[in-house]
């Protein structure tokens, strides 16, 4: 049965983002704050459906995740996340949470970015918060960094917010807003190479990158340029500056992990060949970049038109993988239960 939203419940979707601009450490550990500003693209695959129902009567919040009780790390996650939500709202009511994601299992695709965007929208909203999607925005960015962006559908870019602000201030400076990227007709080619779990998450892997990586700070340096770069090049819908900005980007990214001490590496030799697959299709002819994030799988960006090439050329590359084809995404939304 449907329910009037906030009345005790509501249900909300939203879907990943992939970072064009890489978000990678946090200058504060508790309120999210990054040391850079990201860029984004929503996508349009791989939805999330998250249910908050309030309980009067329960004494602990109930997780499940695709039918499944949650437990240890994940369930504290999103039981912290929902203190935030009460204390706000000056309610102690537990809750019942039910999420159902449709990413392929481990497949490591930032599913905390369409988790945390759906469970911001519904707890709010469940909760009776009031918040505009630059104040969801600002909530989600408590559950997971990249959440923050995926509130927004298309391009979003997240503020770092003030660096010389007290943490406090900086807090409120710090949210994405969706940007505008002129006629680009984008697509971007996701090669799973590997659906195992990951070594590092990438919360430590950030964090050890800031404390011992010599080349943390000229990367968010020159990230700072490359969003600047990145923005007007989205405006002016040049495809192929947009993927090399992106490539080198994401490049560097991983440059400051491989350099910290211990060295973090994501990227698996069937990572490398997939990246030589982009070269070979550039050489070709056909605009394609690769990104790639705390994870070996690889996302191609493409023309639209030239996806299904794309796609082809990764899956011979990627053998044993799964490639998808994903466009521009909607921001996360409340849905009727
Ligand atoms: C991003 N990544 O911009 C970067 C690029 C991975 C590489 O955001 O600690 O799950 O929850 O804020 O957002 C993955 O890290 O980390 C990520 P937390 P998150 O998409």
């Amino acid at each position: 049965p449907r329910e009037r939203p906030g009345a005790n419940g509501a249900t909300a979707v939203a879907q990943p983002n992939i970072a064009l601009i890489k978000y990678w450490g946090k200058r504060d550990e508790r309120l999210f704050l990054p040391w850079t500003s990201s860029l984004s693209m929503t996508l349009d695959i791989f939805p999330t459906t998250t249910r908050v129902r309030l309980d009067a009567e329960a004494t602990d919040d109930a997780v499940t995740f695709n039918g499944t009780p949650a437990s240890g790390e994940e369930r504290r996650r999103i039981a912290g996340f929902l203190d935030l939500v009460r204390r706000r709202a000056g309610l102690t009511h537990r809750a019942v949470v039910d999420t159902r994601n449709t990413v392929p299992t481990g497949a490591g695709l930032a599913s905390s970015a369409g988790g945390f965007a759906a469970l911001a929208v519904a707890a709010a909203t469940a909760y009776g918060l009031d918040l505009d999607p630059t104040g969801l925005s600002r909530l989600a960015r408590r559950g997971s960094g990249s959440a923050t962006r995926s509130i927004f559908g298309g391009f979003a870019v997240w503020h770092a917010g003030t660096p010389t602000a007290p943490p406090a201030e900086a807090d409120l400076s710090s949210y994405a807003e969706p940007i505008p990227a002129g006629d680009l007709d984008p697509a971007l080619v996701i090669a799973v190479v590997n659906a195992g779990p990951k070594d590092v998450s990438s919360r430590a892997a950030m964090r050890r990158t800031v404390e011992t990586s010599p080349l943390f700070e000229p990367w968010a340096a020159s990230s700072r340029d490359d969003l600047t770069e990145m923005r007007q090049a989205l405006l002016r819908a040049d495809l192929d500056a947009v993927g090399e900005i992106a490539e080198r980007n994401s490049l560097g990214m991983h440059a400051t992990m491989l350099s910290a001490r211990p060295a973090v590496r994501y990227l698996s030799p069937a990572s490398v060949t997939v990246l030589d697959s982009v070269l070979q299709l550039r050489r070709d002819g056909v605009p394609a970049y690769a990104t790639m994030d705390a994870g070996p799988n690889v996302k191609v960006l493409c023309r639209r038109t030239d996806a299904e090439r794309v796609a082809g050329a990764v899956r011979a590359a990627a053998t044993g993988g799964t490639v998808h084809i994903a466009g521009p995404g909607p921001g996360a939304r409340l849905v009727d239960e």
